[in-house]
Formats: structure tokens, C-alpha cells, sequence
């Protein structure tokens, strides 16, 4: 049978590094999209060892016309819209490249690809972030969206494209209603990453102590590897469908730290309250994390929390991976990267 032909845009980031060794598996031939940057970014295709098995394409998501010229060179089967300014504290200070770049550029692969002859599926990368999380009721394709933030806006500009360019042109798109999902090639800006690769400067003493924001605000942390499996069963369904992709239970940052320093078997204690909280080191009487303003957001997030049960029921899809593995697997490869 024909290999399959599969476009990852964003494919240096967490998520493109996982669905590239995912859909090697299932024998597809993948061509990823990277912008040209001044530094080598291909250290997550390394680590799966995968860097010489996939074909990258200098490619900037935003110009139109090389993503034309992408399509005219491969016979492309399906698209993976993965690229994106993704850290939600970073486009309140960069909204307008933040916008462009994630609600423009799902339009222009659209609009391309209603134009070709060839039947190309379409996979754009949602958020719960387009919940806005008011409630501790869980969220499901039917909730209604509340953005807190110019990330959020420009998903959900980007969602209503994808609904609308399917109902209109008949395209194959979708879009997945993804939660936080992690792991140990996760952005080291993320919260849980922060936490783990923080824990493991301060063991090896490369670090004193890690500074964060909201130790309140509640996610549905799930394992990215898990998730990309999702993003492919949409694109095989039957008919085009938008899922939500969570776990169903959630659990603040604090939790999170909480366990994070539990497997480290690290006696600790929090002290004080609002900014002034802290968690010391009862070995050494010192305060291994604190919190700075700087991390809060002008809007936050409050609670997420996802109902996944459509995609269980059509996708035979669930996770595999708790949370408990999940801080494990994070907090095991940072001190095993740090040695
Ligand atoms: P990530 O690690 O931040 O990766 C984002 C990727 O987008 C990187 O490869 C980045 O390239 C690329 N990119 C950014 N701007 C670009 C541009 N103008 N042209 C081409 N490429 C560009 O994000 P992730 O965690 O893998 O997430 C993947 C997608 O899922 C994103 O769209 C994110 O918004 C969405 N999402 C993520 C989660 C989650 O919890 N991880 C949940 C819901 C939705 P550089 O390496 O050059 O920066
Ligand atoms: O790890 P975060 O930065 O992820 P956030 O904002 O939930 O966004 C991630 O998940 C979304 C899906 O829901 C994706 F769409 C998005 O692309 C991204 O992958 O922050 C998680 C929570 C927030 O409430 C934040 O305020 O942690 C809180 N937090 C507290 N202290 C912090 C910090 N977040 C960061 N990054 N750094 C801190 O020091």
C-alpha cells in the first residue's frame, strides 16, 4: 500500500516531536515544518531519535505562499496544524504576533486547501484554553467558550474557522479540544516543566529556588504522548468531528509541586499565605520556592477540567498515563538529564 503523507507544522515543539515518532510507526512519510531560526531547535526529534527519519521544510506559517509551495511539491494526505505562539503569559505581551500567527495561519491552510483537487484532511490544534475555566463543572464539546487571554481569542477565531470551512467548502477538518497535556519535552516556560527541571537544579545545587505565580489555578494535566494518538484517530474517523482530549480530573500547582517533591523524597513545609507563601526545605531550613508577581496573568484560568467521554465513545480513545506517572516520568528525565 502507499505511504501516507503527513505535514506537521510546528514539528520542533512538544507535540509535533511525539505525533512525528507516532505516525513513523504507523509507516506515514513526514514532512515537517520548521521556521528558519538563528539557533538549532531539533533537540526533541533528537532525543526520539528521529531527527534523520523525518523531511523538514523551512516554512513560517504565516506566509501563504510557502505552504502553497509546499503542497505543490508533496502529495500531502494530511495536515497536522500544530505551529503556534503557545505560551498563554507570552500573548498578553505579544498579542498581535500571537493572533497572526494562530488564528491567520489555519486560514491559510484552508483556503489552500479548498482550492486543490487532491482531498486533504485537516487536524488545527484547539485549546481548553477556550473554556476560560470559571467553574469546577467538567467541559465538553458543548460548554460554551469564555477566552481569557489573546492565546485563547486567537484558538477560538481559529476553531470557528475550521467548523466553518467544513460546513462550507466540505473539507475534512477538524479541530481537538486538547487540555494541558505534558511530558519531559515539554517548553521549560510550562508550569510543570518549570517545576521539575527547577526541582532538579536545586538537587544537583545548579539552582537555589524557583519563583512562580498562581499556585491555585487547577489544570487537567495529561501525558502528551497520549494525546497525539487522538489528533491521528480524528483524522481517521469517518466523519469530520471536533473531541475534547483530557483525563477528566484535575489538580492545582501546588498538587502538582506537592507530588513533584514527594517522589524526590524531599521533606518540606508550606509557610505563609497569599504572596507571601513559600515551601522550605526542612532538611536545610531553606525556601526552595516562593512566589513572584511577575508570573500572574491579567486574566487567569481559574479550573479545567475535561469530559473526554465523546471521544472514548467514537474514537475508542482514553489516556493511558496518570498523573501521578506523568510528574514521575517529567521529574526522572530532568534529574536524569542533570547528572
Ligand atoms: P510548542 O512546544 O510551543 O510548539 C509550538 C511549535 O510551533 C514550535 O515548533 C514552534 O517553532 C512552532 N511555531 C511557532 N510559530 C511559528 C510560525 N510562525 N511558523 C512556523 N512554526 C511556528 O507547543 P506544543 O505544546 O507542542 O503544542 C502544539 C499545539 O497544540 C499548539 O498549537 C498549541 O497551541 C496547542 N495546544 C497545546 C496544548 C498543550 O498542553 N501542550 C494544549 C492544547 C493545545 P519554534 O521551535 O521555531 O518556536
Ligand atoms: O503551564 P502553563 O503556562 O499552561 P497554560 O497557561 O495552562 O497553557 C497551556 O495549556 C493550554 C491548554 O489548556 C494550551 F493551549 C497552551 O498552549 C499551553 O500549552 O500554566 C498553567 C497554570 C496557569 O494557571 C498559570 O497561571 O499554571 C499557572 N502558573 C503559576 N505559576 C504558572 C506559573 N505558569 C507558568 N508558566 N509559570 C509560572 O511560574
Amino acid at each position: 500500500m502507499k505511504k501516507k503523507t503527513a505535514l506537521i507544522t510546528g514539528i520542533s515543539g512538544q507535540d509535533g516531536a511525539y505525533l512525528a515518532k507516532f505516525l513513523l510507526k504507523k509507516n506515514y512519510r513526514v514532512v515537517g515544518s520548521d521556521r528558519r531560526s538563528s539557533r538549532s531547535n531539533n533537540w526533541r526529534l533528537e532525543e526520539l531519535d528521529i531527527g534523520s527519519k523525518v523531511i523538514i521544510e523551512d516554512l513560517d506559517v504565516i506566509e501563504i505562499s510557502n505552504i502553497a509551495r509546499i503542497f505543490q511539491k508533496y502529495s500531502i494526505d494530511e495536515v497536522y496544524n500544530l505551529a503556534a505562539q503557545s505560551f498563554v503569559k507570552s500573548s498578553f505581551e505579544n498579542p498581535i504576533q500571537t493572533s497572526i500567527v494562530n488564528a491567520i495561519s489555519p486560514l491559510n491552510f484552508l483556503e489552500i486547501i479548498r482550492n486543490q483537487k487532491r482531498k486533504i484532511k485537516f487536524y488545527q490544534a484547539s485549546t481548553s484554553e477556550m473554556f476560560g475555566g470559571k467553574n469546577e463543572r467538567k467541559q465538553n464539546e458543548l460548554t460554551n467558550f469564555y477566552p481569557r487571554s489573546p492565546y485563547a481569542t486567537s484558538k477560538t477565531f481559529a476553531h470557528y474557522t475550521v467548523r466553518n470551512y467544513r460546513e462550507a467548502y466540505n473539507i475534512f477538518a477538524v479541530s481537538g479540544i486538547l487540555f494541558n497535556h505534558e511530558s519531559p519535552l515539554r517548553g521549560e516556560e510550562f508550569i510543570t516543566r518549570k517545576i521539575t527541571l527547577g526541582l532538579a537544579n536545586i538537587i544537583s545545587g545548579k539552582k537555589k529556588k524557583i519563583k512562580v505565580g498562581n499556585l491555585y489555578a487547577k489544570r487537567d494535566w495529561g501525558y502528551a504522548g497520549d494525546y497525539v494518538e487522538a489528533m491521528w484517530k480524528m483524522l481517521q474517523n469517518k466523519s469530520p468531528k471536533d473531541y475534547v482530549i483530557g483525563t477528566g480530573k484535575n489538580y492545582s500547582v501546588k498538587n502538582f509541586i506537592d507530588v513533584a517533591t514527594k517522589i524526590l523524597n524531599l521533606k518540606t513545609k508550606w509557610r505563609g499565605k497569599g504572596i507571601n507563601e513559600k515551601l522550605i526545605n526542612l532538611e536545610n531550613n531553606k525556601t526552595i520556592i516562593e512566589i513572584d508577581k511577575k508570573f500572574f496573568r491579567p486574566t487567569e484560568v481559574d479550573t479545567l477540567k475535561g469530559d473526554f467521554s465523546k471521544a472514548a465513545k467514537e474514537l475508542n480513545w482514553k489516556p493511558k498515563t496518570n498523573f501521578m506517572e506523568l510528574v514521575e516520568m517529567m521529574i526522572k528525565a530532568d534529574i536524569g538529564r542533570k547528572l
